[in-house]
């Protein structure tokens, strides 16, 4: 039940959301008929698989695992190459009323380019999503733990102002480097901020077969889900605080619940994105997690994410 007196709306990047609440770059945003699924869906935005210059099979399988704590992914990154979530991008938002999102993960800053120079001429793509993160590419580091290969890449990309760009990173764990990153974030034009990406190379292992659960990399892989909602918590929490004001941060990691939203949002984040969940519960989740926040939101007597955004207490 949509609660009329208690509005889950947001802005960022000078996007307009009727729900703060959306899908992560991975499950379920692979295909046309998949992000159609959740433009029909309760989410606010659609966010597509992030793609490369040329499509991808992807790792062998299996690649997914979860259980009740969370996941682990070695997707190694599958889809189905730029150019078709450019050339589906007029069709999805002349039926949904809701940004349009792409995420991209070019294997190298000459193929992030050559995608984003393309995207950008593109006029139904609200903004963009680069992934500099990713944990699963075999013989690829991912780019946001190398400080001075990010310093490139946002220098290269700075001059690409006709779509907004945003940059998602991988969690962080020491204060120097939430300081050293929101430092040379800061001095470049980056609409928006998504923390966090799954936390690279964890290990989840099957007791009965004595055996890791997914097959490339040794087992090694993204984890996601319970397991990495304080990590994103405290990610979202100091790049708010570091981080010029301007740049909007968006909270991704351990959301189930109405609950865990709340919890992003008063962490800073201006919106949130949804992963492990969303894999497991699909599109229904955004209208079930939006119902959640809107209770508690009631409850507390808000009503606007405004009312409580940022404003965790220090104790
Ligand atoms: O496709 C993947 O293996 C993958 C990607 Br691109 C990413 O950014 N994060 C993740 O956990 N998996």
């Amino acid at each position: 039940m949509i609660r009329s007196n208690v509005s889950v709306a947001t802005q960022f990047a000078g996007l307009q959301l009727q729900s703060c609440i959306y899908n992560a770059s991975g499950p379920w945003c692979t295909t046309k008929k998949e992000l159609m699924d959740i433009g029909q869906s309760a989410a606010g935005a659609i966010i597509t698989k992030s793609c490369t210059l040329l499509a991808r099979e992807g790792n062998p399988t299996p690649r997914y695992f979860e259980n009740n704590l969370g996941s682990i992914n070695s997707m190694g990154l599958p889809n189905k190459g730029y150019q078709y979530y450019q050339s589906i991008a007029e069709e999805i938002t002349a039926k949904f009323q809701k940004p349009y999102i792409v995420s991209v993960s070019g294997l190298s800053l000459e193929n992030n380019m050559r995608i984003l120079e393309s995207l950008q001429t593109q006029k139904n793509i609200a903004a963009i999503e680069l992934n500099l993160s990713c944990p699963n590419v075999v013989g690829k580091a991912q780019t946001a733990y190398d400080f001075p290969q990010v310093v490139k890449v946002l220098r290269a990309i700075a001059p690409l102002n006709k779509i907004p760009i945003g940059i998602k990173l991988p969690p962080y764990f020491d204060f120097i480097h939430f300081q050293e990153m929101a430092a040379i974030i800061n001095q470049y034009p980056i609409a928006f901020v998504t923390c966090v990406n799954s936390i690279g190379n964890g290990l989840l292992i099957d007791i009965e077969k004595e055996a890791v659960v997914i097959q490339p990399k040794g087992g090694f892989g993204g984890i996601g889900g319970d397991y990495i909602k304080p990590t994103a918590l405290a990610n979202v929490c100091k790049f708010r605080e570091l981080l010029r004001a301007d740049i909007s941060v968006i909270g991704c990691g351990g959301i189930k619940t109405g609950q865990d939203v709340f919890e992003h949002l008063l962490c800073g984040a201006d919106a949130v994105q949804i992963g492990t969940q969303f894999m497991s519960e699909k599109a229904t989740c955004f209208k079930r997690i939006v119902n959640e926040l809107q209770h508690l939101m009631q409850k507390k007597g808000y009503h606007s994410i405004a009312d409580f955004k940022g404003k965790l207490i220090q104790a």
